[in-house]
């Protein structure tokens, strides 16, 4: 044995404890471990069963995901010889027992499913989520999930990856028995129960394999579901083929093609991408100048102000969490249609079955609706989430610096105003900082939250706990116009806007940028968020405006036209009673004639080169804001374009894209872009200088604060 795994015994029962903090991966030594152990609970006549558990909080949450880049290289043989390993257990003659709890995960399931008998205290979860991150279960588990819960359960839960409890677990005969109490002694009891049974070995099992008619509908209604709900990766149709050949091949030959499946998988750039997305966003809970020691303050209730969409949405997701907060609006019709909206939103997710109506009822009591700033003395943290202009910003927070408890966090939900400006109307800059959610905010799992010059560490500690807390992934950002999702996002849609004036059609913009991955083309999104915000937005900038630079213009023609987009049933499209979107000839013909007078010349414009001038004109804007330190790493820009802009995850994010595109290549083509169009595509010299050093975005370590 090794420190990773230990043996020990009570009586005749052998334990085998995996002990590989924090998730007892199967990280180098551990299949090795259980593979000593249980070659000596063989041999050891004195031992009648024996129980495989997990030391700590958790079974085995899967495989080393850091060692994938070893098993690629041919560093490391691949599979850390999980397949003979799991053979070795079930061929065991002892049975054996495996104690979940926790998480038992891709390869952690795989152990679990050769063991003779798995059993898991309430709430442990179990799964194959291997998909999310580009790859297929790769040790067995297409091949023994589907003889232990069916074909249709296992194509589910290999191909989309969502874990199961183990109340489902036990109801499918994934799991023999559910221990109340202490995991290992009802473990062991359960062993001494069940010595002298046969060993049935999961490989052996086939009455669950179902017939090939039932099946065959099964996998193709899997595969169009995969195709469209995970559009364009390529791991949950492999994890469907591998489900597929448990049902048609005998075991072995079944693993085989698992085998040729993963290996397919894990060399692919969509796994190198996922598995980038996962680390990154545990990487952005990183902040430098915040060590995770420091100190944080409670945040037991809430307050919101605003109870439009923004505040609404952000108010749910406090009391999702079991978080009491206040909801104010300024006048009581007002409070009554956000109020009314929230009861919508609740319906939706009970009818969907996202929640049950019990808790709902719960979730509402926790919001109460005020037209006052009564009880807010008693808020541990405020919201802000009204009207998108200075003026009304620094207005509300002077009022909430006079009302709110001293210690008390004041947040803004803005999405591009100056936090520091925001802040200086009050006696408490340090506690002031941005929480920039995004819409609908009871959904999307972005926080964006901005550091102001004066933000304490204690209260940036306290937003990124409380992000987690509220089911959000908390990327810290510095403070400079729109930060960095919406600095951004400006270049990009800016030249959706502009390929529209040069000839492009509203509809081939958005289907080339939906084709490359995007959850929705750049001008549906423009409509679906009302494309009056950013008419006012620019109007508002309009002074900093540099003479002689080109402007994005045909929006504003739209608006000039009461054309907000989906609210006022036209934008770039025109919209059905069910909010389709129609594509509208008026608009080409609107800006055919606005181009002829502005004397921009209109001509066909390629899918490819669609895509080409907004994604690169997002990561051109991503290294400046990357080298002037507005954002911590690559990563973190790459996790804030996944989870609040719709950028495909399996390409990686755009930053992540663009490395994989090659540096030189994006630096060339930028070049092109601005000979041909100008200044506005003047290249960031961050990328200038790692495309002429060979380097990547994600070599690039700023090493600065968060705040230039
Ligand atoms: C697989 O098993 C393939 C097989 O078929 C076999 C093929 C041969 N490896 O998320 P957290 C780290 S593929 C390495 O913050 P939570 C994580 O980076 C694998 N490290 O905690 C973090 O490190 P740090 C299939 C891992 O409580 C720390 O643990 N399994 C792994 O919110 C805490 O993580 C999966 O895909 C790993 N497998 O959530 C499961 N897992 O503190 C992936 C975690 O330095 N993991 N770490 O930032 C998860 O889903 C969540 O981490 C889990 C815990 C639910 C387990």
């Amino acid at each position: 044995m090794n420190e990773l795994v230990q043996l020990t015994w009570n009586s005749d029962i052998a334990i085998v404890t995996i002990d590989n903090p924090p998730v007892n991966a199967l990280s180098l030594g551990v299949p090795e471990g259980i593979s000593e152990a249980i070659e000596q609970i063989a041999a050891d006549d004195g031992v009648q069963a024996a129980v495989v558990i997990g030391g700590g909080t958790t079974f085995v949450a899967g495989a080393d995901i850091k060692e994938f880049e070893k098993f690629r290289s041919g560093q490391r043989p691949r599979g850390p010889g999980h397949l003979p390993l799991l053979r070795q257990i079930e061929d065991c003659p002892k049975p054996i027992v495996m104690a979940m709890h926790g998480t038992a995960l891709g390869g952690g399931l795989e152990l679990a499913m050769a063991g003779h008998y798995r059993v898991a205290v309430p709430g442990t979860q179990v799964g194959q989520p291997e998909v999310k991150l580009g790859i297929i279960p790769g040790a067995g588990g297409t091949q023994r999930l589907p003889r232990l819960v069916g074909v249709a359960k296992a194509v589910e839960m290999c191909a989309y990856g969502s874990p199961i409890k183990a109340d489902e677990a036990l109801r499918l005969g994934l799991i023999d028995r559910i221990i109340d109490g202490d995991l290992q002694a009802g473990a062991v009891g359960f062993a001494r129960d069940i010595v002298g049974r046969p060993v049935q070995k999961t490989r052996d099992k086939s009455d669950k394999l179902g017939t090939p008619q039932e099946n065959d509908a099964i996998f193709t209604a899997a595969r169009e579901s995969a195709r469209k709900k995970q559009r364009g990766v390529v791991a949950p149709l492999a994890a469907i083929d591998a489900v597929a050949a448990s049902a048609k091949l005998p075991f072995e030959e079944g693993c085989r093609e698992e085998q040729r499946l993963f290996a397919d998988c894990l060399n692919s750039n969509q796994s190198k991408a996922l598995i980038h997305v996962f680390f990154a966003e545990r990487e952005a809970a990183k902040i430098p100048d915040v060590p995770k020691n420091t100190s944080t303050i409670a945040i037991n209730s809430a307050a919101v102000i605003g109870a439009g969409t923004m505040g609404g949405g952000i108010a749910m997701v406090f009391a999702n969490a079991g978080i009491p907060v206040l909801l104010k609006e300024a006048d009581q019709p007002g409070l009554d249609r956000g109020i009314a909206r929230i009861r919508q939103n609740y319906v939706h997710s009970v009818e969907r079955g996202r929640f049950t109506q019990e808790f709902v009822d719960e979730r509402l009591r926790l919001i109460q609706p005020t037209v006052t700033f009564d009880g807010f003395d008693k808020a541990d943290m405020v919201i802000e989430a009204v009207f998108e202009g200075m003026a009304l910003k620094k207005e509300v927070f002077a009022e909430l610096d006079r009302v709110c408890k001293r210690g008390a966090i004041l947040a803004s939900n803005t999405s591009t105003l100056n936090i520091d400006e925001i802040a200086s109307v009050t006696s408490r800059p340090d506690l002031v900082i941005g929480t920039h959610f995004f819409s609908p905010a009871n959904v999307m799992r972005l926080l964006e939250l901005v550091r102001g010059k004066k933000t304490c560490k204690e209260v940036i500690a306290t937003a990124m706990q409380l992000s987690r807390k509220l089911g959000k992934v908390g990327v810290l950002v510095g403070n400079c116009r729109g930060f960095v999702g919406n600095r951004m996002f400006h270049p990009y849609m800016r030249e959706s806007v502009f390929l529209v004036e040069e000839g492009a059609t509203v509809e081939a913009v958005d289907k080339a940028l939906y084709d490359f991955g995007m959850a929705m083309g750049p001008l549906a999104v423009g409509d679906l968020a009302g494309l009056d915000v950013g008419w006012r937005i620019r109007k508002e900038y309009r002074h900093l405006e540099k003479p002689g630079v080109r402007q994005a213009v045909a929006g504003d023609l739209l608006c000039e036209l009461g054309r907000f987009g989906q609210k006022t049933g036209a934008g770039w499209y025109k919209y059905d009673q069910n909010r389709r979107a129609i594509p509208d000839p008026e608009v080409t013909e609107l800006v055919r004639k606005w181009a002829a007078e502005a004397g921009v010349t209109q001509r066909r414009i390629s899918a490819d080169e669609i895509v080409d001038r907004c994604i690169y004109a997002l990561v051109n804007e991503g290294a400046r804001v990357l080298e002037e330190g507005y954002a911590l790493r690559a990563g973190d820009v790459d996790t804030i374009y996944i989870n609040g802009y719709g950028f495909p995850a399996h390409l990686g994010g755009p930053m992540w894209f663009a490395d994989t595109v090659g540096l030189q290549k994006v630096y060339d083509r930028i070049l092109e872009f601005h000979r041909q169009h100008g200044s506005l595509w003047e290249p960031a010299p961050l990328l200038k200088q790692l495309a002429e050093d060979g380097k990547t975005f994600a070599s690039f370590n700023a090493g600065v604060e968060s705040t230039a």
